[in-house]
C-alpha cells in the first residue's frame, strides 16, 4: 500500500482518510508517480458516502501538503531557548539524544518531570498514553478538559456511557444544535442536517448567542446572552416537568432523582430564565416543547455551550444529559446512541502499567479530580479505555513554578499549546522554563519556536491508518487509509516520520521496545485489526469499511442495566454526591463576568466570545501563505453596526480588543449576528511569514486573543477544571497610532 519509487510510471486510486478535521471522510487519491495529484470524496465510504468540504472540494488541501513552509528534517536548538537558531540533525542523533535527556531529568526528579499534551485528536490517539505510562508518568494534558473529554466523563456519570458524539442525526426529527454550528465547524454534520431537513423534515432548534450559519436555518432560534447555558436548560427542564412533557415511563423506570431535579427545576421558571439569558420566556417556551414533543429528538455535543463556559461547564454538561434522559431521547433511533463501553484493547493505553504512586501524583488530581485518573477510575466500569487529563492550567503552572513538583520535560504532538490554550503568558514562562521541549508537527509555530527538538511529521497522506470518524452516527466505523503520498521526494531534502514511528523511536531506546508494535506503524495497525482475522493489508484490501451495527434500547434487555452505581440513569447523580459535589446542575454566572467581578464590569462593558469556528481553517493551522489564508489574511472580530458606530469603528477598521490581562488587535466586522452587546473575536492567530526568534514568536501577541484571556484555577469548573472561552469581558477601541 506505500508508494514508493517503484510506482514510478503508474496512476493509482487508492483510499485515504482525511484528518484535515476530526469528522474524517473518506477520499479517493489519484496517484501519479508516488504522488497525490487529486483528493476527492469516496461515494462507497459509509460515513460520508462521497462528501467532502471546500477544503478539499476547491483544492485548498494541496497548498498545505506541498507547502514550502513545512519542516523538512529534524532541528536541533542551537542558540538561546527561542533565538530561532538550529541545526539540522538525523532522526537517529535526534531519538538517542532526546531519549538520553528524558532519562536523566527521570533520575534526577522522578518520571513525573515528563508532561505531554495534545490537542484535536487528529493521529494515532492513544499512543502517548502508552509512553508515559510505561515511562512512568502520570502527566498527559491538552485541550480535551475544554473539547469532549468531560462530557466523555460526566456523561457516564449520568447515564453510564456517552451519548452526545452519536446523535443519530439522519434519523432524528428534531435536531437541537446546542453551541454548535457544524456548517462551519464540522460540515459533513451540516450535510447530514439539511438533507435530513429537505428530505425528512427534521425540526432544528439552535442556541447560539450568535445568528449563525446553522440558526438561519432554525425552526426555533434562541439567541442567549453568552454562557448563561445552563440557567436555559435548566429552564427547558422546568417546563418539560411541569406540562408533563417528559417520558413518563422511562422517568419511573430507568431513571433516579426526579424528585430532587424538579425541585431544583422549580427554581428555574422561564421567566427567571428569560432575566438571565435574555431570551424570551416564550421562546423558552416554545423551544422546550418543540424538543420534548417532537419525537424522536437528539442534542448533540457542543464545545461552546459547555465545555467552554469554564465555572459552569459541568453543570452545562449535565444538564443537557438530563435533558436527553427525561425526554427518553437516549439510546433511541432517531436520538442520543449510548456508545458501548470502548473496545480498545488496553495495550494501546497501558494504563495498567502505570503505578498507583505515580498515579496520584498526577497534576490536577486533588483540585480538579473529575478528568484525572482518580476521577475516571470512579467511572472505569463505564469506560475501561479511559482518557485521564492533567489540568493544563495547572500543568503549565508547574512548569513554571515547579509547585508542587519540578516539570522539566515536555513532549508536544499535534498540539500547539503556544496559541491554544489560554493566558499564553503562563504557558511562555512554563515553555522557557523547561530542560526539554520536544515537538512533532508538519509546520514551524510558536510552539516549536521555543523547542529543544522539533520533528517533521508525516501528513494522513503520507502515513496508513485504520481511521474512526470522532464524530459519527454509526455505533462504529472504521475505514483503512493507505499511505498515498510518497515521503522522500526525489531530490528534496526532506524526512518525514508518522506519530507512531515519532513514538516508536523514543520507545525503543528508553526500554520500552517489546512493548510496541515494531518500527512501523502497519504493525500496530496489523494487532488493531487482528480481531477481525486480517492483517492491516488484507483489511485494506477486501475488508474496507467496518461499520457496527447499532442496537438500540439496550437498557430494555434483561439483565442489562446502566453502568452508573445504582444501574439506573441518574438524574441526580450519587457519584458526584460521594465526591462532594452537588448531584444537580445548577448555573452560575461565570467568573469572568460582570456579575462576578463587578470591579472591572465598568472598564470592559463588552461580552466577548471568542473562537466561533469559520471556514476553512482549523484552530491555529492554515495561516501559512497560500489557499487558506488568501480567504483570510487578517484576523477579524465580529461587532454589531450600532456599537461600532457608538465607538466610531468603521468595518475593516483596526481595533484593540481589551480585557483585564491586556490586549491584542483585530479587524473589526461590522454585522448584525451579533447583539450589541456581545462581540465575536477570532482565536488562534499568529503570522507564520514573520520572525520566528523571540520577542516577535510569528507576531504571536499582536492578535491570538488566548494571550489576553485568563486560566486563574479559581475561575475553572472546579470538578472538571475547563477553562473560560466565552461569556468574557472585553473593551474594543479604534487603534489610533499603530506603533
Ligand atoms: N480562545 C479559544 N481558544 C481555543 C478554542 C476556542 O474556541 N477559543 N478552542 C479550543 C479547542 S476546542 C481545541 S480542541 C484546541 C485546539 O488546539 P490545538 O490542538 O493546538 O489545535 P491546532 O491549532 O489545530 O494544532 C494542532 C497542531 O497539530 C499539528 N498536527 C495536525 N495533525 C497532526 C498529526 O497528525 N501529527 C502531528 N504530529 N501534528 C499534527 C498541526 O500542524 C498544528 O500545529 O484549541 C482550543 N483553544
Ligand atoms: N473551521 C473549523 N472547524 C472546526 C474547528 C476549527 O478550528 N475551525 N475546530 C474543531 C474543534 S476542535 C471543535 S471542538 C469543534 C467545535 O465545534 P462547534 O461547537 O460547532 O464550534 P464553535 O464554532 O466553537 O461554537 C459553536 C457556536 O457556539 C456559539 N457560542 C459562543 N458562545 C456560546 C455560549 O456561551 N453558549 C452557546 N450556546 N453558544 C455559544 C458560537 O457563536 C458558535 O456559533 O469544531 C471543530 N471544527
Ligand atoms: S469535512 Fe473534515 S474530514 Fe471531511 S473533507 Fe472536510 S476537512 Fe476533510
Ligand atoms: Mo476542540
Amino acid at each position: 500500500m506505500d508508494s514508493t519509487s517503484q510506482d514510478q510510471g503508474k496512476v493509482e486510486i487508492k483510499r485515504v482518510c482525511c484528518f484535515l478535521c476530526h469528522v474524517r471522510c473518506g477520499l479517493l487519491a489519484t496517484v501519479e508517480n508516488g504522488r497525490v495529484v487529486k483528493l476527492e470524496g469516496d461515494p462507497n465510504n459509509p460515513h460520508n458516502k462521497g462528501y467532502v468540504c471546500d477544503r478539499i472540494k476547491q483544492d485548498r488541501w494541496k497548498d498545505w501538503q506541498y507547502s514550502p513552509y513545512r519542516i523538512k528534517r529534524p532541528r536541533k536548538r542551537v542558540g538561546e531557548r527561542g533565538s530561532g537558531q538550529w541545526q539540522e540533525i538525523s532522526w537517529d542523533q535526534a531519538f538517542d539524544e532526546m531519549a538520553d535527556r528524558l532519562a536523566k531529568l527521570r533520575d534526577k526528579y522522578g518520571a513525573e518531570t515528563l508532561a505531554f499534551t495534545e490537542g484535536t485528536y487528529r493521529t494515532y490517539n492513544s499512543l502517548h498514553y502508552k509512553f508515559t505510562n510505561l515511562f512512568g508518568s502520570p502527566n498527559t494534558g491538552g485541550a480535551g478538559t475544554i473539547c469532549y473529554s468531560s462530557d466523555m466523563w460526566l456523561e457516564p456519570v449520568t447515564y453510564g456511557g456517552f451519548a452526545s458524539d452519536k446523535s443519530d442525526w439522519p434519523n432524528s426529527n428534531c435536531i437541537v444544535l446546542w453551541g454548535r454550528n457544524v456548517a462551519a465547524s464540522e460540515c459533513l454534520l451540516w450535510d447530514w442536517v439539511q438533507t435530513n431537513r429537505h428530505e425528512r423534515g427534521a425540526k432544528l432548534i439552535t442556541v447560539d448567542p450568535r445568528f449563525s450559519e446553522a440558526a438561519r436555518c432554525a425552526d426555533i432560534h434562541l439567541q442567549l446572552k453568552p454562557a448563561t447555558d445552563t440557567a436555559l436548560a435548566l429552564a427547558w427542564i422546568n417546563v418539560i416537568i411541569n406540562e408533563k412533557l417528559y417520558d413518563e415511563d422511562f422517568v419511573k423506570n430507568y431513571c433516579i432523582g426526579f424528585d430532587e431535579l424538579k425541585t431544583r427545576a422549580s427554581e428555574w421558571t422561564p421567566e427567571r430564565a428569560a432575566e438571565v439569558t435574555w431570551v424570551p420566556a416564550e421562546k423558552i417556551i416554545a423551544a422546550a416543547r418543540m424538543y420534548a414533543t417532537t419525537k424522536p429528538a437528539c442534542l448533540p455535543w457542543g464545545q461552546k455551550g459547555s465545555d467552554a463556559l469554564g465555572f459552569n461547564s459541568g453543570d452545562a454538561i449535565r444538564a443537557k444529559a438530563i435533558l436527553r434522559s427525561i425526554t427518553g431521547n437516549i439510546d433511541i433511533e432517531g436520538g442520543d446512541k449510548l456508545s458501548p463501553p470502548s473496545k480498545f484493547p488496553p495495550a494501546f493505553f497501558e494504563h495498567a502499567a502505570l503505578p498507583q504512586e505515580q498515579r496520584d501524583k498526577m497534576i490536577g488530581n486533588e483540585r480538579f479530580p473529575g478528568l484525572t485518573f482518580k476521577g475516571w477510575d470512579e467511572i472505569s466500569v463505564a469506560f475501561p479505555g479511559f482518557y485521564p487529563y492533567s489540568n493544563a492550567p495547572l500543568l503549565f503552572r508547574a512548569m513554571a513554578t515547579g509547585d508542587p513538583y519540578p516539570v522539566k520535560a515536555l513532549i508536544v504532538v499535534a498540539n500547539n499549546p503556544m496559541v491554544c490554550f489560554s493566558n499564553t503568558k503562563i504557558v511562555h514562562e512554563a515553555l522557557k522554563n523547561l530542560d526539554t521541549l520536544i515537538v512533532h508537527d508538519y509546520f514551524p509555530n510558536p510552539t516549536t519556536a521555543l523547542a529543544d527538538y522539533v520533528l517533521p511529521a508525516a501528513t494522513w497522506l503520507e502515513r496508513p491508518d485504520v481511521a474512526y470518524p470522532t464524530m459519527d452516527h454509526e455505533a462504529v466505523t472504521f475505514m483503512a487509509s493507505a499511505r498515498v503520498q510518497q515521503r522522500f521526494e526525489g531530490g528534496h531534502d526532506v524526512d518525514y516520520r508518522d506519530d507512531y514511528e515519532f513514538w516508536y523511536g523514543l520507545a525503543s531506546r528508553l526500554g520500552q521496545g517489546d512493548s510496541w508494535w515494531g518500527p512501523k506503524a502497519e504493525g500496530m495497525l496489523d494487532f488493531m485489526v487482528s480481531p477481525m482475522g486480517v492483517n492491516f493489508e488484507k483489511f485494506y484490501s477486501d475488508i474496507k469499511y467496518a461499520v457496527a451495527p447499532s442496537i438500540f434500547q439496550k437498557y430494555k434487555k434483561e439483565g442489562w442495566h446502566f453502568l452508573t452505581p445504582s444501574g439506573k440513569v441518574e438524574l441526580s447523580s450519587t457519584l458526584l454526591k460521594k465526591m462532594g459535589y452537588d448531584p444537580l446542575p445548577q448555573y452560575y454566572p461565570p467568573k469572568i463576568s460582570a456579575e462576578s467581578r463587578p470591579d472591572l464590569a465598568e472598564k470592559f462593558p463588552l461580552i466577548m466570545i471568542t473562537g466561533a469556528r469559520f471556514m476553512p481553517f482549523y484552530h491555529s493551522e492554515h495561516r501559512q501563505p497560500g489557499a487558506f489564508r488568501n480567504l483570510h489574511p487578517d484576523p477579524i472580530f465580529d461587532i454589531h453596526p450600532e456599537t461600532a458606530m457608538d465607538l466610531n469603528i468603521a468595518d475593516g477598521d483596526w481595533c484593540w480588543i481589551e480585557t483585564h490581562m491586556g490586549r491584542i488587535k483585530q479587524r473589526a466586522k461590522t454585522t448584525t449576528i451579533v447583539d450589541p452587546r456581545v462581540v465575536s473575536v477570532q482565536h488562534d492567530w499568529w503570522f507564520p511569514e514573520r520572525e520566528e526568534a523571540e520577542p516577535s514568536l510569528y507576531g504571536l501577541w499582536q492578535s491570538s486573543i488566548n494571550t489576553i484571556l485568563d486560566d486563574d484555577p479559581e475561575t475553572l469548573d472546579q470538578l472538571m477544571g475547563c477553562w473560560q472561552q466565552t461569556g468574557l469581558m472585553c473593551r474594543i477601541y479604534k487603534v489610533e497610532d499603530d506603533n
